[in-house]
């Protein structure tokens, strides 16, 4: 068994406890589990076989009845305890849960109730209006349902790109370890590094592409072929996603790529540009009077058409091409360029790891400095701090930071916005920290005009420094919440709040158009992970390739610069 199979067993059984109203520190333990199993980078089968069931337990968090748990799955394929919760509860829990507003508690009650199994049952439920005279619902919830469901399904047949990066990258991988090919690359939306990619393209060089394509469609994760030619290849993966594979010639490398690269909007506009100069550009080079003069890149297909380089994150069409006529192209911020991050948390509250470990992960991973950012204390559900937890936080904090060398730990929170834009944790409690993030984690139905003055009123506060994933959506699972952004970026302006680019691959929040936005009116970021395990520092890449799509340059990012920078870029 994957270990992503294993973990989503533990996440189930953490979602039936709670419909069962279980005890709050059993649920957490279940989902600890799944966190930890999910992010490690061994197979937990090898680590099995290895080290039996000693090894499970000595991961984080992992007790005797878990790890036990662990090696029956392993033996046998299957948990008695999951089965049996299944058949007490026979409800497509991952559907219903996705419909907004639905948690683990109502799936249990509308089954109970109404014996609804399925989205579909639910929404049919709901159009009946039988919905709207349950206890505890009313006709604005029953109305919110089916909002929830048409969002669903406009969002279905997206892959998160965090999700698909490392089996495509895999694939590619694959691919160019071929004597037969010379290049492989994956272009497409992937390239363009899209929060969410609708299939994988790919693009190889090969002088022998039937011996690629034979490799292509015998790759084990094929489930079906849907066409197989000598330059075009479309199959479907055993997780849902489709694979295009187009095979070209050396001399069509430039402008094949630059083709399936996309977007269709920006190679409509360059294919005008093209005929504008009396050439003509396709998927097979750029020609003018007959001849290919592409070059050997992308670099001089756009040079040949008088263009500066663009890079694959800006190519939508949205003003890149007259900024690279004009050479006004931003100076994108780098991959790998990060020197901190300033959202983390940690097992003293929902994360998976404890200080001490987050801040060795991050100092492996090549950081200089990192925030820690728990929740504060309305989060009850997942022990929030209180200001006295904070506080005693803070001096296991000071003594890591004499132990350990070449990482800085700040001491920082993820402040709570309560509804009327307090913060839950006192004022005398926040000055003592370095980072004071903020965010809204309920009541997230207010109106526009309600929740943007509940932000502002938070951002307002002298103490606060980031407004950490600012529009609280859930790629595929929630919506925005209702923000006037333009207002938030004005006070965000006014007040010196930094905004936070959310790097959790179902999060990305702010996203590009946002990014761009900020960017624009002069307002600072920070490129964070909102890690919650040692794991998911490599989640940063993803954050910035968001910035990347939002325009941003390395003065935009303040987390891009050392510490004693960084800390001159935040209000004080
Ligand atoms: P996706 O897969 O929905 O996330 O988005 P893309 O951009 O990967 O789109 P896809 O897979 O349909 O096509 C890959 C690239 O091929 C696309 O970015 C641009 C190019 N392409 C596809 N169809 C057309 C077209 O009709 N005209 C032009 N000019 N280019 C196209
Ligand atoms: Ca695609
Ligand atoms: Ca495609
Ligand atoms: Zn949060």
């Amino acid at each position: 068994m994957k270990n992503e199979e294993i973990a989503k067993i533990f996440y189930d059984i953490a979602l039936f406890l709670q419909m069962k109203d279980e005890n709050v520190f059993k649920i957490r333990a279940y989902e600890r589990t799944g966190q930890t199993i999910e992010s490690l980078p061994t197979d937990i089968e090898l680590l099995y076989k290895k080290g039996g069931i000693d090894a499970l337990q000595e991961l984080p968090g992992i007790g005797r009845a878990i790890a036990e748990k662990i090696e029956e799955l392993l033996k046998t394929g299957k948990l008695q305890t999951f089965e049996r919760l299944k058949k007490e509860i026979p409800v497509d829990i991952d559907g219903l849960r996705r419909v907004e507003g639905i948690g683990p508690r109502k799936i249990l009650f509308l089954y109970k109730k109404l014996g609804i199994k399925s989205v579909a049952e639910l929404e049919k439920a709901a159009k009946q209006g039988k919905i709207s005279r349950l206890s505890g619902f009313g006709a604005k919830s029953q109305e919110n349902i089916l909002k929830g469901i048409e969002f669903l399904k406009k969002t279905k047949g997206r892959y998160l790109l965090g999700h698909i990066m490392p089996l495509a990258t895999d694939i590619e991988n694959r691919l160019k370890q071929l004597p037969f090919v010379r290049k492989a690359v994956i272009s497409g939306s992937f390239r363009r590094r899209k929060e969410t990619v609708g299939d994988i393209d790919i693009l190889a060089i090969s002088d022998k592409p039937e011996k690629v394509m034979d490799f292509f469609v015998s790759m084990p994760e094929v489930i079906n072929v849907y066409g197989k030619g000598k330059t075009k290849t479309m199959v479907l993966l055993n997780n849902g996603i489709g694979a295009d594979l187009r095979v070209v010639p050396e001399k069509s490398y430039a402008a094949a790529l630059n083709y399936f690269t996309g977007s269709k909007d920006h190679n409509i506009a360059l294919r005008r540009i093209a005929i504008h100069k009396r050439m003509k550009l396709s998927e097979y080079g750029l020609f003018k009077k007959g001849k290919n003069i592409s070059g050997i890149d992308e670099k001089s297909l756009y040079g040949a058409l008088g263009l500066k380089y663009i890079e694959p994150e800006l190519r939508e069409n949205a003003g890149e091409i007259e900024a690279a006529m004009q050479d006004k192209l931003p100076i994108l911020i780098e991959y790998k360029s990060l020197k901190g991050d300033l959202q983390i948390q940690t097992n003293w509250t929902d994360g998976s790891n404890s200080i001490e470990e987050m801040a060795i992960a991050a100092k492996n991973y090549g950081l200089e400095y990192i925030a820690i950012t728990d929740h504060t204390k309305t989060l009850a559900m997942i022990n929030g701090l209180n200001e006295k937890k904070i506080a005693k936080q803070g001096k296991e904090i000071d003594i890591l930071n004499k132990k350990l060398k070449g990482i800085k730990i700040l001491k920082g929170a993820e402040v709570n916005i309560l509804k009327n834009g307090k913060l839950d944790t006192k004022d005398s409690c926040l000055k003592e920290l370095d980072i004071v993030g903020i965010a809204v984690h309920a009541s997230f139905n207010q109106t526009k005009q309600e929740m943007t003055k509940r932000i502002i009123t938070a951002m307002e506060n002298e103490h606060v420094d980031i407004l950490f994933h600012p529009t609280c959506r859930l790629i595929g699972k929630r919506p925005a919440i209702q923000l006037d952004i333009e207002k938030i970026i004005d006070i965000a302006k006014s007040t010196g709040t930094i905004l936070e680019i959310n790097s959790m691959p179902d999060r990305l929040d702010l996203k590009d158009e946002h990014i761009r936005m900020a960017v624009k009116a002069g307002v600072r970021l920070v490129i964070d992970t909102d890690a919650h395990s040692g794991y998911h520092f490599p989640f940063l890449e993803l954050g910035i390739a968001q910035a990347r799509r939002g325009w941003a340059e390395k003065k935009d990012i303040i987390n891009a610069w050392p510490l004693k920078t960084m800390m001159k870029m935040i209000k004080i």
